[in-house]
């Protein structure tokens, strides 16, 4: 019995024949099985262990056979596998297509990076803001004729799409609670009930900036940001000029403009007729928004500005229409994307 077993585990080249041939000759019906079962009551108490040892062996014997084919199976099958699933990694590769950064995302994380070089530090506000973050806190009551600077989307009597992102600002200070110096800059989406047209969108950018210590004057304003500011984004040539204009929060108030002469392809037609072309509002801070936010205006002092990236990035790369951030044209976008 035990010869024909191990000559038939032999004979096996795979696992499943293995399995039939361990089913037959150790399974519950095999005729091992049945030798130890029937021992009880055809054999005397002498032959009773002489069979039983021998029964034994042979069951120990095919099954130790049985586990050496299967490994010698295993191995046969897993070299023939490596052998088939062989990688040529001499043949060219298929090229996986890749995104890259909206030209918007880009040139805010350019101003980002400028700024954190100046020392200012980023911080987010919601788009969803309160009536009084968004005018109350920055000297705008309700009523307020230069509300209507800025037309907006009411959500409620009190809730609105952020007009500008001014009210981080007094969100920062209101935190902060007159306590320490900031220097901060706030990047982020603001909505205004603007007609769209080349310049103007909907929906569009800014990025404010807030800097509050003691001693802060409208020169480190000029000279140490917006000067700076200018030359690093546009180059060394370019010349910034500030026009009084008004800013409920801010007293005096300054619009910045950036000198167009170097001009790249369909951008210049958007300060041609000047050759000066506005980006900014920019100012000191209102005594009355430091008080608002808990600041001694007699010890402390700061500006803020506010600018609109779109208009900075159509500046740059001459881009002549606003609604092209937007739309979404893949063969607008893919010309700005980085190798
Ligand atoms: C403001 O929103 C002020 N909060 C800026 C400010 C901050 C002044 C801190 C003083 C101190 P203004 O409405 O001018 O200001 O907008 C600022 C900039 O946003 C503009 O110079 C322009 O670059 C951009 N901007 C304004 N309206 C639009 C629009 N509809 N589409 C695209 N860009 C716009």
């Amino acid at each position: 019995l035990e010869k024909e077993a191990l000559q038939k585990i032999e004979d096996a080249d795979s696992l499943k024949e293995l399995q039939d041939v361990r089913v037959a000759y150790l399974g519950k019906k095999g005729p091992i099985t049945e030798v130890l079962k029937g021992m009880g009551g055809k054999l005397s108490k002498e032959e009773r262990p002489v069979i039983g040892e021998l029964a034994n062996t042979v069951r120990g014997n095919v099954a130790e056979a049985l586990n050496r084919k299967k490994a010698d199976i295993e191995a046969v099958e897993l070299e023939k596998q490596l052998a088939e699933e062989t990688i040529d990694v001499t043949l060219p590769g298929r090229p996986v297509p890749t995104g890259g950064p909206h030209l918007l995302t880009s040139i805010v994380e350019e101003i980002e990076d400028l700024f954190i070089g100046m020392g200012f530090e980023v911080r987010e506000g919601p788009e969803v803001e309160t009536d009084y973050y968004n005018f109350e806190a920055l000297n705008l009551p309700k009523g307020h004729p230069a509300r209507d600077m800025q037309d907006s989307f009411y959500i409620t009597e009190d809730i609105l799409l952020r007009t500008h992102t001014s009210p981080v600002q007094a969100r920062t200070m209101n935190m902060i609670k007159g306590e320490r110096p900031v220097k901060m800059i706030c990047p982020g989406k603001v909505y205004r009930r603007d007609t769209d047209d080349a310049t103007h969108s909907h929906q569009f950018t800014q990025i404010e900036g807030l800097y509050v210590d003691k001693h802060v004057q409208m020169s480190d304003l000029k000279g140490g940001v917006l000067d700076r500011f200018a030359k690093q984004m546009f180059g060394e040539d370019r010349e910034i000029r500030l026009r009084p204009s008004f800013f409920p929060f801010t007293e005096p108030s300054v619009e910045m403009d950036i000198s167009c002469k170097v001009c790249h392809g369909k951008g210049c037609s958007v300060c041609k007729k000047t050759g000066w072309i506005e980006i900014l509002g920019a100012g000191m801070v209102h005594p009355r928004v430091l008080e608002m936010a808990g600041y001694d205006p007699d010890i402390y002092s700061g500006f803020a500005f506010g600018m609109g990236p779109e208009r900075i990035a159509m500046l740059k790369y001459g881009v002549d229409d606003i609604r092209h951030f937007y739309t979404n044209d893949i063969r607008f976008l893919k010309q700005y994307h980085q190798a």
